[in-house]
């Protein structure tokens, strides 16, 4: 299979001014179940040209904001710190050009170094976490670094977070939110409160960072990824969630990370281009907080 270089393919050449970067990092160090996350970033590009860049709830081409996808790095012979490294930089370089970074995973590990580029332009930054996990855990398989402690990472960081679509984790973690009076939006009870997206939404101050693991979405949707959980955020949740974030609040940077791609799933592949294609759309619709 030819491979597409950049996101949305030639119709990417319909914004000429830049102003959003597509970064890949197809880091895969610490899988715990099913593996070819490594195989992520490249399965939403070559989805990508699929689309319609006519978005057909915003009815405008989203794709004339200028969207430029950077090379793919080659991570196969460094180490996971060292990946993290350039992920760092490759985003605040992004950053401090004024563009508006989209990683694409890769692992969940990749959001450490993106999170930390954009802590420090933005010191209060929040973090929303779209997830079937916490990731709160100290170390998993003996690695801080693990796909599974993201966010408790973020947390050694003191930046306060979000997260959406929780139905899978640890009794350590589950001690850790009891303890710490944390209010993740599980699963259950975003179903019970019909009100969570305005809930999400007021309990943010400061510019978000949006990191979507695709697992959070339900698995009828995005089976490709590495831990399939029943149950999830279905496509209309999600957008509703992403519609309403990016009108409340500034986003000034987001990942979209797990999917591991597999034969007979690759819709999954593309459902993700299309969530970030929309969201990309929500974040620059006129009169956002997050536009000019
Ligand atoms: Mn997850």
């Amino acid at each position: 299979m030819t491979h597409i270089s950049q996101f949305l393919g030639e119709e990417a050449d319909l914004g000429l001014e830049k102003r959003i970067a597509i970064l890949s990092a197809p880091l895969a160090s610490s899988v715990s179940w099913l593996g070819g996350t490594e195989l992520g970033p490249q399965a939403i590009i070559d989805a990508s040209p699929a689309l319609e860049v006519f978005d057909d709830e915003l009815l405008s081409e989203t794709v004339r904001l200028g969207i430029a996808t950077r090379p793919c790095p080659d991570f196969t012979a460094i180490t996971a710190a060292e990946a993290c490294r350039q992920i760092q930089a490759a985003v605040a370089a992004e950053l401090a050009g004024g563009m508006f970074p989209v990683l694409l995973g890769g692992e969940h590990t990749v959001t450490v170094p993106a999170v930390k580029a954009c802590l420090a332009k933005y010191p209060d930054l929040h973090v929303v976490q779209i997830d079937a996990h916490l990731d709160l855990r100290q170390e998993y398989e003996g690695n801080e670094n693990s796909h599974a402690c993201v966010m408790r990472r973020l947390d050694d960081l003191g930046i306060p977070f979000t997260q959406i679509g929780i139905r899978s984790f640890s009794r350590e973690e589950y001690e850790l939110v009891k303890a710490r009076g944390l209010r993740p939006f599980f699963l259950h009870r975003i179903r019970a409160e019909a009100d969570w997206i305005a809930q999400v939404c007021a309990g943010i101050k400061g510019p978000v960072y949006l990191t979507c693991d695709v697992d959070g979405l339900d698995p009828a949707i995005i089976p490709a990824t590495g831990t399939p959980e029943p149950d999830g955020l279905t496509w209309r949740e999600t957008i509703d969630l992403l519609r309403a974030l990016a009108a409340k609040h500034r986003l000034v940077g987001m990942d979209f990370v797990e999917l591991a791609p597999r034969p007979g799933a690759e819709h999954a592949a593309f459902t993700v281009a299309k969530l970030i294609y929309r969201t990309l759309g929500y974040v620059f619709r006129e009169g956002q907080p997050g536009k000019g």
